[in-house]
């Protein structure tokens, strides 16, 4: 670890924030040091865990006249090692865990407003509890926060019908790179004060600031749920079965997921409680989940009539609805296991793109089919989000390679090719997962220059020091740049 600049300031940081909030620990702080897929770890001279907005803003304005980096993180599951510190120890961590209040819901303003470091599932928990819902989930909703999936613009399984994280945020409370704070909760459905600085923290990845809270819009509640799996030949066929569902059952389609039979495979294999939809093999697999409020009719029979209207017309090879709660939470458990069992599996060069909902079929058939030559025994797992136009291209290890050997000398050479092919196609690097620190390298060598001087000019205009999230999203010549 380099010499760490003043002594002083850990001693000054540790006194404001008290024993509850400050910990240099080694075996307190090591959990948070390795990002999620375990492939990065970085150090720090010390963990801190402010109680309160006041605390994050004391702690921010002390770390910024040392000149000293800061680095945010939630639940530490960034798929892009975005709140894993530098390796060598410069940047404090500071985590927002601590900030669990859900500070007001209200049913008549469908808002909530919620600290940074509230849970998902708390946050789902809270809408129910008024009779409304916050329509964004993940795998990850038992451990990812509010302020990292803001941070984030995560995406998720019902971005097909109510959009990303920034789609949902109204408002935020920040703490910038200065130390001083933006109050901005006020969840103003009009606001035309210049520049969107919600929409410019929300998505920066914590290099522009510290959200500290946000006010999140609520829908009405589900009065019922109709899940479906479905066996069909391609994604061609579920894209063709996509648009003849939201034609049979309007708005109702809310999730539209695809799963490769190898990925359903790693499931089946990898997660214990795991059991299989369908009697027979197909090569490719959706999941399906229409919803319906109160007050109007079950979306199952929509669905179902749909389903075997697409099966007559050959779209389709068989399918299943579930019949209560219980199956349909086994059906989405196959869905939201897919990462978790990929990565017991073993090591994978993953890949979070995206390209026009339409071109996406062919794009995983065709760039499948170029990597595979390219690399011969690797294995592409494409699945996620084909309704949004958003796969994660996964390509795994010859099952025969030492997994971390592999990546370690051929990983970047497959991204670059999985990159190269889904800027061809027109599409994004980064669909939904942010470019953190495994993507940096990337995002420098593709970006149009006109998106990269912007993005680092807004940088430099904030954070003319570099404080805020070292390492991250911005590479490296912006740093300190006049
Ligand atoms: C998902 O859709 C997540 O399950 C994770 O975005 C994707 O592990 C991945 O590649
Ligand atoms: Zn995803």
């Amino acid at each position: 670890m380099p010499d760490f600049p003043g002594s002083g300031l850990l001693a000054s940081l540790a006194a404001r924030l008290g024993p509850r909030g400050f910990t240099s620990d080694p075996a307190e702080m090591a959990p948070w040091l390795t990002d999620w897929r375990g492939r990065i770890t970085g150090a720090t001279p010390a963990l801190l865990s402010p109680a309160d907005a006041d605390e994050v803003a004391d702690v921010v304005r002390m770390a910024a006249v040392a000149g000293v980096g800061i680095v945010p993180q939630g639940g530490n599951t960034s798929m892009v090692a975005g709140a894993t510190p530098p390796a060598d120890g410069s940047a404090l961590l500071l985590s927002l865990r601590r900030m669990r209040a859900i500070r007001s819901v209200s049913a008549s303003d469908n808002v909530v407003v919620a600290e940074a470091g509230v849970i998902l599932s708390d946050l789902h928990d809270a809408a129910a509890a008024v009779g409304r819902r916050f329509p964004l989930s993940l795998a990850a909703k038992g451990s990812a926060t509010i302020g990292g999936l803001v941070s984030t613009n995560a995406g998720g399984t019902q971005v097909l019908r109510f959009g990303p994280m920034r789609s949902l945020v109204l408002g935020i409370e920040a703490v910038l790179p200065d130390g001083s704070r933006l109050n901005g909760l006020s969840a103003l459905r009009k606001d035309n004060r210049g520049y969107d600085l919600r929409q410019l923290l929300a998505g920066a990845e914590g290099t522009l600031g510290v959200i500290t809270a946000a006010s999140l819009r609520l829908v009405p509640a589900i009065a019922q749920r109709a899940v479906a799996w479905i066996g069909l030949a391609s994604p061609q066929q579920a894209l063709a079965l996509l648009r003849r569902l939201e034609e049979a059952t309007g708005d109702a389609v809310e999730s539209f997921e695809i799963v490769p039979a190898d990925g359903l495979d790693l499931v089946l294999r990898h997660i214990e409680r795991a059991r299989p939809p369908l009697a027979g093999r197909h090569a490719w697999h959706v999941l399906v989940e229409a919803t319906a409020p109160a007050g109007t009719p079950d979306p199952a029979g929509g669905l179902g009539d749909a389903l075997g209207a697409a099966a007559e017309a050959g779209l389709i090879e068989d399918a299943v609805i579930a019949a209560n709660e219980a199956q349909a939470d086994a059906l989405w458990l196959l869905r939201e296991e897919m990462s978790e069992a990929e990565r017991i599996d073993g090591m994978a060069a993953k890949h979070d793109v995206s390209v026009a909902v339409s071109a996406m079929p062919s794009f995983i058939g065709s760039a499948k089919a170029e990597v595979e030559r390219a690399f011969p025994g690797v294995r592409v797992l494409a699945f996620g989000h084909l309704g949004d136009g958003n796969v994660h291209f996964n390509v795994r290890a010859p099952a025969e390679a030492d997994g971390r050997g592999w990546l370690q000398e051929q990983g970047a050479a497959v991204s670059r090719l999985v990159h190269d092919l889904t800027t061809a196609a027109g599409g994004s690097l980064s669909a939904e997962h942010g470019i953190g620190q495994t993507k940096l390298d990337e995002f420098a060598r593709l970006a149009e220059p006109a998106r990269m001087a912007a993005l680092r000019a807004i940088k430099a205009g904030l954070d003319p020091r570099g404080i805020m999230n070292p390492g991250k999203l911005i590479p490296p010549p912006a740093f300190g740049a006049p």
